[in-house]
């Protein structure tokens, strides 16, 4: 217990008090010993130390009074002002254990012309455990033509953390002749999930946990053209990016020079920027200074430059997933080859949790006030009970 004080700060009145510190050393001085004379600058200079930092905690003890609540009085107190250890620290423990218990769901889409690897990228991004795992060992090598919109769930275990990740791959984008619309069946699947949620929301028996199929991410594959955006990528994008978190792509980007890529990755920011597209992370919903410096070095790197691979070559005597040339080998996860690292990180390490949060808080919410506020919706369409308690009354209390 005395430990743990110690290290919260809370320090006997001796300890704390300047005057006393000073004595002692000064009557322990030998005056013709160097050695003492260090000696004794060192504590010195130690004791100097140990009082500033009592001062700062001091200062840091604060009292608060809340004035919001007349009659209520509402104190904050931080570490330092308390008697001895309470334990609020381990809620985390707690927090960790039961968000292991109830696993983790995932949700991510994928979006782009027909050829342009996107199949080929998800296999990468989660080590071709995504379509290997769940088959049956006569599982074919080639990975087939995507044919229509279709969700795939995989369970992803690591380290004892489940994780169900559903891929929703989308057949080759903007691959019609007339392409007017063609990004509709992706907005309708988008909005369909926010639906479903809803009605989970809104039952009278509703579940603990609803079912979470919403789209958490939209990775957007942009051809390796080398020129500005297409004015499909455009419409798509801008439509896209108001209902959802899109993560713009370069694909294929081993067909580009260094040069090249540099260049393209410009334009497309400058494209971005000049339509008013946002792609995530979004500058407004940084949450503090902190955030937002790491946010800027992404958002400085967008659109990452991608190149995938489901097969593994030796490299140095270790296995690395890449794609052999002619001219040698493309490690895929290798920062100087390629940027598919960067987005792996953005994707699982860095912001999975905040791209579920943005998609709960902001798209979803966007979603629900504007359904709620239509005038033609009511419960009977809900397919909800419109008697007693959930009559209209209830519907504005909702809103
Ligand atoms: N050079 C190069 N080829 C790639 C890359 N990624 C995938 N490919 C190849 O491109 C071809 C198409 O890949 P898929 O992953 O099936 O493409 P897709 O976008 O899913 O295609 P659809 O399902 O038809 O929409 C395959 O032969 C892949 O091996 C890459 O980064 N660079
Ligand atoms: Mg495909």
């Amino acid at each position: 217990m005395e430990e743990r004080e110690k290290d919260r700060g809370i320090m006997g009145p001796e300890q704390g008090d300047p005057g006393k510190g000073r004595e002692q050393p000064a009557s322990m001085s030998t005056p013709n010993s160097v050695m003492a004379k260090e000696e004794k600058g060192m504590e010195e200079r130690e004791m100097k130390k140990e009082m500033e930092l009592e001062m700062e905690l001091k200062a840091e003890v604060k009292v608060e009074l809340c004035p919001t609540v007349p009659g209520l009085q509402m104190s904050f107190i931080r570490g330092t002002d308390l008697f001895g250890y309470v334990g609020i620290e381990a809620v985390l423990d707690q927090m960790r254990r039961k968000t292991i218990k109830a696993g983790l769901e995932f949700n991510i889409m994928v979006v782009g012309q027909s050829g342009l690897g996107k199949s080929t990228l998800v296999n990468t991004l989660f080590k071709s455990k995504v379509s290997r795992k769940s088959c049956t060992p006569n599982y074919e090598e080639k990975i087939s033509k995507t044919v229509k919109l279709h969700s795939v769930s995989h369970v992803i275990e690591e380290k004892g953390v489940k994780m169900k990740l559903t891929v929703i791959d989308t057949p080759g984008f903007g691959d019609q002749i007339n392409n007017d619309n063609c990004w509709e069946p992706i907005v309708k699947h988008v909005n369909e999930q926010y639906e479903k949620y809803l009605r989970e929301e809104l039952h009278i028996n509703r579940k603990r946990r609803i079912p979470d199929s919403r789209v958490h991410c939209c990775i957007y594959f942009l051809p390796a053209t080398g020129h500005r955006l297409r004015p499909i990528d455009v419409e798509f994008m801008k439509r896209l990016g108001k209902i959802v978190s899109i993560v713009p792509v370069i694909a294929k980007a081993d067909t580009l020079t260094i040069e090249e890529r540099q260049e393209f990755k410009e334009q497309i920011r400058q494209d971005l920027a000049a339509n008013g597209i946002r792609v995530y992370p979004q500058k407004e919903y940084d949450e503090d200074p902190e955030e937002r410096i790491l946010n800027d070095r992404i958002r400085e790197s967008i659109p990452f430059a991608v190149v995938g691979t489901d097969k593994e070559h030796q490299v140095n005597g270790n296995k690395v997933l890449g794609r052999k040339t002619k001219w040698g080998i493309i490690e895929v996860e290798n920062v100087a080859h390629c940027e598919f690292a960067n987005l792996r990180d953005l994707l699982i390490r860095s912001h999975l949790q905040d791209l579920k949060d943005v998609t709960h808080d902001i798209h979803y919410e966007t979603y629900r006030v504007r359904r709620l506020n239509e005038s033609n919706m009511n419960y009977s369409e809900l397919g909800l009970s419109t008697c007693g308690l959930f009559g209209n009354e209830k519907l504005s209390y909702i809103t």
